[in-house]
């Protein structure tokens, strides 16, 4: 069974036996970048076109976003579509709601177009934090005190950095400016509530994602205000600025599938990430790989499962849907003006691709770290096999989630 996110600290200590790359190459990360590549500019995403770009705004997409300021009293009858569950659902939304509301006067959206920016000032000498090795094992225990499930550093990648920031204001590009001495980045995941998820497609599991941002702001702010002390520069960052899924694999947190997600060995893919960009000198971790890549060759869950025909069963290339994906990599990508519309379509966000992913299971119980080990040697087909058979990632009522009759 799946748990909550209280065993979340408790998954977080299962990794067991991951092959690691020597070193943290393109080649290691399984990253083709051609000779035509293009940094992305946030202005081409799917949410900012669905500010300024007619082609995916529309009445339904306003009527979308309308629906995290007020519940759907009387609109939708539909279980997991209730008054109560969009009550949770944007509960769970507030703390991050608050940060990215704080400064909208001038122009800026906190954690989603902007960095986090309420930290104060800090040390003005540095602490020696020894070796690269020890401060990165001293960080590293400071963001799982703060309540990171996940922790990695990369090393500063430009080509992931957006070439502009989305303004609401102008509704076009804004300067996204990283300072070149922040050559580190720390890369932090949050493990989603399982059983929320398990309830998509529903408002009810919209609640899994908003209190992934509303913890990842906490945890990033305050590992931000840490290193600040310290005496270190730190600009904490969750959808805003770069691009978190090549950052995530760079720092060895998981392995990139089909569905156009990382899933890391401690929670599948029902994770989120955010990052810090520091001076601080960090070691850096290594690329992981324990099967994914191989499953992917044989599962089609994601594709089969996506309701607006979104991540296609296909291998890898350089072909893209629309303006919102990346120019020049080789890689699976999904169609995010499907994606989107599919999420206008039922008022909230989706996370079915996240429940039926084979590796999202709770890694606490020893059936399922045995589970990855299979699926990550010869007997994957094996692993896939028993997957179906016990009927995992199956959608759960949203109804059965709350105590009690409502
Ligand atoms: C915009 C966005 C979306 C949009 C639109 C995407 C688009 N193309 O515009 C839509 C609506 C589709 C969306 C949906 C979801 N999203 Co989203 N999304 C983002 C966001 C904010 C920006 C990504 C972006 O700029 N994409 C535009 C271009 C670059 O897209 P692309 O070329 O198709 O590239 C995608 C992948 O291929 C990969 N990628 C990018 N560069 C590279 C380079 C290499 C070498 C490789 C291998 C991969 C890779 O990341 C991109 C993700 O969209 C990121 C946060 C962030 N800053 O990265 C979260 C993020 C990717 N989303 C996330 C999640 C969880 C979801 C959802 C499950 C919804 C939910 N419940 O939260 C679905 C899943 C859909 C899916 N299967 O991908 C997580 C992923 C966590 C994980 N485990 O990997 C992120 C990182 C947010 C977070 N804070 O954790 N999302
Ligand atoms: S979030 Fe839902 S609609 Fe979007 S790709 Fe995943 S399954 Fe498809
Ligand atoms: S559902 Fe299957 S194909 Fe999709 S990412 Fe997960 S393992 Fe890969």
């Amino acid at each position: 069974m799946h748990t909550g996110r209280g065993d979340a600290a408790k998954r977080a200590k299962t990794r067991t036996r991951i092959p690691v790359a020597a070193d943290a190459s393109d080649n290691s990360c399984g990253f083709c970048v051609n000779a035509d590549f293009e940094r992305f500019s946030q202005v081409d995403d799917v949410f900012a076109r669905s500010r300024h770009d007619s082609t995916i705004r529309s009445e339904r997409s306003d009527l979308f976003y309308s629906t995290y300021r007020k519940p759907l009293a009387d609109w939708r009858a539909a279980k997991g579509y209730q008054q109560n569950d969009y009550a949770f659902r944007n509960a769970t939304w507030h703390v991050a709601d608050i940060f990215a509301e704080m400064y909208e006067d001038i122009d800026r959206r906190d954690g989603f177009l902007d960095p986090l920016s309420m930290l104060r000032d800090g040390a003005t000498e540095r602490v020696d934090l020894g070796s690269p090795k020890d401060a990165a094992t001293l960080i590293k225990h400071a963001a799982h005190a703060a309540g990171a499930d996940l922790v990695g550093i990369a090393a500063y990648d430009e080509r992931w950095t957006y070439t502009e920031r989305f303004s609401v204001e102008s509704l076009g590009p804004k300067p996204n400016k990283i300072p070149e001495a922040l050559d580190r980045v720390i890369v932090i995941g949050q493990a989603m509530d399982a059983t929320l998820i398990e309830t998509a497609p529903s408002a009810l599991s919209g609640a899994a994602t908003g209190m992934g941002y509303s913890q990842d702001a906490v945890v990033l702010l305050t590992l931000a205000q840490y290193l600040k002390n310290l005496g270190y520069e730190a600009i904490p960052s969750m959808n805003d600025t770069a691009l978190a899924i090549p950052y995530a694999i760079q720092a060895g947190l998981g392995e990139y599938g089909k569905h156009g997600l990382v899933i890391t060995p401690e929670f599948g893919t029902s994770v989120r990430f955010g990052k810090i960009f520091t001076n601080a000198p960090l070691a850096t971790d290594r690329p992981i790989s324990f099967g994914v890549r191989e499953m992917c060759g044989i599962c089609s869950a994601c594709s089969t499962g996506c309701p607006s025909k979104a991540i296609p069963n296909a291998e890898p290339s350089r072909d893209r849907h629309n303006r919102s994906n990346l120019k020049g990599v080789k890689k699976w990508s999904i169609d995010g003006e499907k994606c989107f519309s599919f999420w206008t379509k039922v008022s909230s966000d989706c996370s079915i691709c996240v429940r039926v992913c084979p590796f999202t299971r709770d890694y606490t119980s020893r059936r399922n770290r045995i589970w990855l080990r299979l699926a990550g040697s010869r007997f994957r087909r094996f692993a896939l096999w028993l997957h179906q058979r016990e009927g995992k990632g199956a959608r759960r009522q949203a109804e059965t989630w709350w105590p009690g009759a409502l």
